[in-house]
């Protein structure tokens, strides 16, 4: 292998595309492995804990876990603060929106219909409004978390923000985040970034 293979499934989301974001800002040529359905039980057995994102670098054994990955093209590539506490609070951030897909994962295996309607209401209604209150108590001047510059913290917020945005989630509505400002200054700043603008219209 002569180049980082970062594995994810096949689509422009969550965890694996926050990390393709993040190797794509700071230039990476990398390849860009998406993992079909039918293959995913057979690569599953190969990953470090079973779920993806993976990365690989080259000499080095697969790095799982999506933010331990993107610390470490952040450190790599000067997408992470250098300072050990801003470091730390970037890295709290990032464990906060797991926080929040940890909270959501589980209404996507409902089969219900009115279990999932109620459980994504409250989602809608209480979990992500607190959430989201609490992202915005640690945001500044912005437009990112940490200033004027991009982190891989911001890609993070972006992805879960535009996952919402989308609409994709029935019952929550695309809305959600409207009320929170600089969460969505975080989101529209990612959004017209140059590189992301020109990752999106590939
Ligand atoms: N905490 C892990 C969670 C990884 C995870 O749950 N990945 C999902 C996709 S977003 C997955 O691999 N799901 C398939 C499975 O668990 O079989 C991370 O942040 O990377």
């Amino acid at each position: 292998m002569s180049k980082p293979k970062l594995s994810y499934f096949d689509a422009p989301v969550s965890r694996g595309e926050e990390c393709r974001l993040a190797l794509h800002l700071v230039g990476v040529d990398f390849e860009d492995n998406r993992v079909k359905g039918p293959d995913w039980p057979a690569f599953k057995g190969t990953t470090p804990f079973g779920a993806v994102p993976v990365l690989e670098m080259p000499g080095q054994p697969p790095l799982a876990q999506s933010n331990a990955i993107l610390v470490l093209i952040g450190r790599l590539h000067g997408l992470h603060p250098k300072d050990l506490y801003e470091a730390a609070r970037h890295e709290a951030i990032m464990a906060h929106v797991e926080d929040l897909r940890a909270a959501i994962t589980p209404s996507m295996r409902l089969k219900d219909e009115d279990a999932k309607r109620q459980a994504r209401e409250a989602l809608a209604t209480t979990t992500i409004p607190t959430w989201a209150a609490n992202v915005e108590k640690q945001l500044g001047e912005g437009p990112f978390v940490g200033g004027a510059t991009p982190n891989v913290v911001d890609l993070k917020l972006f992805t879960i923000v535009r996952w919402v945005k989308s609409g994709a989630l029935d019952h929550i509505p695309a809305t959600t985040f409207d009320a929170f400002p600089k969460l969505t200054r975080v989101h529209d700043a990612v959004r017209d970034f140059p590189a992301v603008r020109a990752w999106y219209a590939k």
